[in-house]
């Protein structure tokens, strides 16, 4: 199938690509690359499952746009979600979750008797994982084609970030979260959910980090962002207490865009968004962005003249109905949509 005979307006047939959308890798603008791992989740497991559930739920939407209305003539192209990450994430999980019990009975993670069970997980996360992602990514820049990489928990994008610094000398992130994500390691773990920009501060190209939404942090993180000049925060209470006192959310937007370089990826963790889009997240907690406010900051970015280089979706986990796949498809819909915009 091609996109003469892709017609949009009629019902999806899945095919294994999200949205159902005709192109094959080859031939895409943009590529979809799923990582279904959530080895190092700490509260609540599923975001391997992420991936699946948004897949199946992108059937369902219709992809008229009203900032684009040929957004649907992108040319997206979807990785088939692979195998041996879901077979290795299993495996790595269940050693990770006998250091968490661990943990959580009082041991303490320099303990001698799980020092060989987190070398393993660390090991696989940094040697396979990590790896991967970065391999994949560096291929498909390669090629020319824009990576919307699609979790698995938020320690996957790491590899597409370094792979992003090796093809552009400076580039921002702009990462939507309730969480800061900054811790160095967590129970253990060195690649964690919990330290992805941690992780990615290592990497000399990216400046700055500004965090959107921010609302669950420890002391250690907070004196991080206090001393590193590269990490912006604009924290949820604070947004929220300034829109009580009267800023608008626009003028709130540009103020976080200011920040950022012409070159912005975006770390898009869906807990950030208010825990009613996403309940069955790995890590929820009240408060957090509005939907359409979220979009409305991704929208403001491009038309401020940002160019998206690249970005992630993390963290979104099926419950028993489609409700989290489907928010996460609409997000997803809208952050190809902006890397996309010409
Ligand atoms: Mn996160």
């Amino acid at each position: 199938m091609n996109q003469a005979n892709f017609n949009p307006n009629f019902i999806t047939v899945p095919n294994g690509s999200f949205f159902g959308f005709p192109y094959a890798v080859e031939e895409a603008d943009i590529v979809f690359l799923p990582v279904p791992w959530d080895v190092t989740t700490s509260y609540r497991e599923g975001a391997a499952n992420g991936p699946q559930a948004i897949l199946d739920a992108s059937a369902q939407l219709d992809l008229y746009d009203f900032d684009l209305p040929q957004a649907w003539q992108t040319r997206c192209g979807t990785i088939p979600i692979n195998s041996d990450i879901q077979d290795q994430n299993q495996a790595m999980r269940a050693i990770a979750k006998e250091i968490i019990e661990y943990l959580e009975t009082g041991g303490n993670v320099d303990d001698e008797a799980i020092a060989q069970q987190l070398a393993t997980v660390n090991r696989a996360s940094k040697g396979f994982l990590n790896q991967w992602v970065y391999t994949q990514g560096l291929e498909l820049l390669d090629q020319g084609k824009l990576v919307g990489l699609v979790g698995g928990d938020h320690s996957v994008p790491l590899g597409l970030m370094e792979a992003l610094a090796e093809r552009h000398k400076e580039y921002g992130i702009l990462q939507i979260d309730a969480h800061a994500d900054l811790r160095e390691a967590y129970e253990g773990f060195t690649y964690s959910h919990a330290s992805i920009m941690y992780n990615a501060m290592k990497i000399p190209q990216i400046s700055p980090l500004v965090q959107v939404g921010i609302r669950d942090v420890c002391e250690e993180e907070m004196a991080m962002v206090r001393g590193d000049r590269r990490i912006v925060m604009f924290d949820d209470w604070q947004l929220k207490a300034n829109a009580y006192e009267g800023i608008t959310w626009g003028t709130q937007c540009q103020e976080i865009i200011s920040n950022l370089p012409e070159k912005v990826y975006i770390s898009f963790d869906i807990d950030g968004l208010n825990p009613s889009y996403c309940p069955h997240t790995g890590t929820p907690v009240p408060g957090g962005l509005e939907f359409n406010e979220a979009i409305y900051l991704l929208r403001s970015l491009v038309k401020a003249g940002k160019k998206i280089i690249g970005f992630d979706l993390c963290e979104v986990a099926p419950g028993d109905d489609e409700w989290d796949g489907n928010v996460g498809a609409r997000v997803l819909y809208k952050l190809a949509c902006y890397m996309g915009w010409k």
